[in-house]
């Protein structure tokens, strides 16, 4: 078992030296260990990872993480992404620690790293979670560069072919496969799969301390003003430093009903696995939309305080990435229930 006081002493003796292969038996503690949704997960696990081996914190392991997938153009959850019904990229995030600290950010415009935005929130203010108009002056006053307003080539063309027919349908596809839905519309990209708009990360660090960062442009083409579960505490991310971490992702409106990544934790304090809390969560969420739940697509990760993970989803379509060492950071399917 890799125990806190070996490992500032193997810290001191550099890293390598280190190979955190992960579980020799039930009994140990797997750390550190970071999680996150979507294929983008193992670039953004790779950052968050670069963290962790180094002995550093959860907290900025999930907010570097992150920040790698807000970053990118060709992505689906920063400024590059869809815009909402009225052409505007609207961001939402959030953080939590491990003291339960959390700060949170929702309809931000024009600032490429909603994700530090909230820690800002979290550190620097009285209060959880600062909107729109009022959450862009916070970061502008922090320092954080006002951005153009202008899509992303991808986006422009997506918008533009949304327009055509304008129609709003509360519906979300089932993400990485191929049903398109006018209100989802997600990008397609090179590789012919389908985009979807947010990341979500969990991590423990070498002092098995857990956080988490969810962030997310929201659905494309959403109404203006609409806000999913990414930036709500106890819906897209939660995290409890005496049980686990979770985060959500998909059809945002279903997992805020049942206070999603709160009740996976919850799950996992009656002693459920990561993985069966996942479940259960996913369950709930199809006993309450009956026959509609085949038309959605939510799925949850967790991990808990031995550095177990897992995750479940609704549909087929759904993976996340897994990093607890240098060579490992790898793809699971998320297992599904319809
Ligand atoms: C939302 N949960 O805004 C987000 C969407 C999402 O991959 O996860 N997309 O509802």
């Amino acid at each position: 078992m890799l125990e806190r006081r070996s490992f500032l002493k193997l810290g001191s003796l550099g890293l390598s030296a280190l190979t955190f292969s992960g579980f020799k038996s039930e009994t140990e503690t797997r750390k550190p260990i970071v999680i996150s949704t979507w294929n983008e997960g193992i670039a953004a696990n790779k950052a968050a990872w670069n963290i962790l081996r180094a002995g550093g914190r959860a907290l900025d392991a999930v907010e570097q993480g992150v920040m790698v997938t807000e970053s990118s153009l060709n992505c689906c959850v920063g400024l590059g992404a869809n815009p909402d019904r009225d052409g505007y990229v609207t961001l939402d995030s959030c953080i939590m620690d491990e003291h339960a600290n959390c700060g949170s950010v929702a309809f931000l415009e024009r600032i490429k790293h909603p994700v530090s935005v909230a820690r800002r929130v979290m550190e620097k203010t009285p209060h959880v979670m600062l909107v729109g108009s009022g959450a862009q002056q916070f970061a502008l006053a922090e320092g954080f560069p006002l951005e153009s307003a202008k899509l992303s080539e991808s986006a422009q063309k997506a918008y533009e072919n949304w327009l055509k027919k304008s129609e709003y349908k509360p519906v979300a596809n089932i993400e990485n496969s191929k049903n398109e839905s006018a209100f989802y519309a997600p990008k397609k990209l090179e590789n012919g799969d389908w985009n979807h708009d947010t990341i979500g990360m969990v991590a423990m660090d070498a002092n098995g301390n857990l956080s988490g960062s969810c962030t997310t442009s929201g659905m494309g083409f959403k109404m203006r003003g609409r806000l999913g579960d990414s930036p709500i505490i106890g819906a897209g991310l939660f995290v409890d430093n005496e049980i686990g971490a979770a985060t959500a992702t998909g059809q945002g409106e279903d997992v805020i009903r049942i206070c999603g990544s709160h009740l996976v934790v919850e799950l996992m304090r009656q002693g459920l696995s990561p993985e069966n809390a996942c479940k259960q969560a996913v369950e709930r969420i199809i006993k309450i939309k009956g026959a509609a739940a085949k038309d959605i697509q939510v799925g949850f990760i967790a991990i808990n305080k031995k550095g177990a993970y897992g995750g479940y989803c609704i549909q087929k379509g759904f993976n996340f990435a897994v990093c607890f060492a240098d060579d490992k950071n790898f793809l699971i399917d998320g297992k599904y229930l319809l």
